[in-house]
């Protein structure tokens, strides 16, 4: 459905920027930075586009949550976007947040979010529905990935007004054209995810690392599990491994890693080889051409190659999987979890 009305009918890779609202592109011109504000999974999709902003599109960005972020008084430089994200706009935390941002000078506000009929659609100036269909669990899963979808073309919408060159907004349409392939691919690993959720079973606590772009998704697969199965799980950016975290890791505290091929992987094998010098178990899930090799300590699951612009969508995939796995194992009710709800909205 994205690829139908934002990508250009013809699959000709032209994103139709009306599809954010009427006024867009005239308020796209004038964008130099953009402010992000989510809750949970939505706010981990903010923390992505925020390195996806600044890397491609060369537009500074700040995340936060909605939470934090409506009790403070921000400085608010001229021509920022004011972006939400919600997969059921009726979160209170995001809407209180973007009131407050209504009364305060920001360029325009714009929602990413799944149900056009929401509080948070009525309330933007501009809106981008993601047209996940409906969620049935609690745990947001595919509006998360089409969340990503949203953001990625927000981004080159700005990008094209910046740095961006046109070959490389090509790249990016045509990678994202390509993701139904890359994600039926990765869904063949469900039978090996399946196997490994069992070592998962009896554990209190994991720990997800990820650099860059991979850190956020690192946090998401930290969520789910946390949400769905109620084990502990933290998340870290894999270079901050040594500032703390190690001291936690023993042979119980399976170590999850999200290593997609990349500039950053030379470092992340280090920080895994400090983790397995400490007697802990690791659980890589890495590109098919990485090099990673399983031994005693190291389980790797071999994720198809796909190209880098993508690659934070689809690690986001086995990472549900293994949560989805989990909870089954456990038998929680990975639909309703306890304590929490699909719309928070009080
Ligand atoms: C935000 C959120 C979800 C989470 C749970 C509670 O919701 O934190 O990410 O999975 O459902 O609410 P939303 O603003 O994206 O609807």
């Amino acid at each position: 459905a994205l690829k139908n009305t934002l990508l250009g009918r013809t699959g000709d890779g032209c994103i139709l920027e009306e599809s954010f609202g009427a006024e867009a592109p005239a308020i796209f011109d004038q964008v130099k930075q953009v402010q992000i504000v989510a809750c949970g999974t939505s706010y981990h999709a903010g923390t992505v586009a925020k390195y996806w902003l600044e890397d491609w599109a060369g537009v500074p960005c700040s995340v936060e949550v909605a939470s934090e972020f409506r009790y403070r008084n921000p400085v608010v430089q001229d021509n920022t976007l004011f972006v939400t994200i919600s997969q059921s706009g009726q979160t209170a935390d995001t809407l209180a947040a973007l009131e407050e941002a209504k009364e305060k000078n920001y360029l325009a506000t714009l929602s990413i979010c799944n149900v056009a009929a929401s509080p948070l659609v009525r309330q933007s100036d501009l809106a981008l529905i993601t047209q996940a269909g409906a969620e049935i669990g609690v745990a947001s899963t595919k509006a998360f990935t089409t969340q990503l979808i949203a953001l990625q073309l927000l981004v080159i919408a700005l990008g094209r007004r910046g740095k961006m060159t046109a070959e490389k907004e090509k790249e990016l349409v045509s990678n994202l054209m390509d993701l139904p392939v890359f994600c039926a691919a990765v869904l063949q690993l469900n039978n090996t995810i399946l196997e490994v959720s069992n070592h998962f079973t009896e554990k209190h606590h994991s720990l997800f690392l990820g650099r860059g772009v991979q850190y956020p998704i690192a946090l998401e697969g930290a969520l789910k599990i946390k949400e769905i199965s109620y084990i502990h799980a933290e998340a870290y950016p894999s270079g901050e491994l040594k500032h703390g975290p190690l001291a936690l890791v023993d042979s119980d505290m399976p170590v999850i890693a999200v290593a997609p091929s990349g500039d950053l992987l030379e470092k992340l094998k280090s920080n895994l080889e400090e983790v397995a010098a400490r007697g802990g178990k690791l659980y890589v899930f890495a590109d098919e051409n990485a090099g990673f090799r399983n031994d005693d300590q190291v389980i790797v699951i071999n994720v198809p190659h796909c190209p880098e612009s993508i690659a934070p969508i689809i690690y986001t995939i086995p990472l549900q999987l293994l949560a989805y796995h989990v909870a089954v194992n456990k038998g929680t009710d990975v639909d309703q979890p306890r304590n929490l709800a699909k719309s928070v909205t009080v």
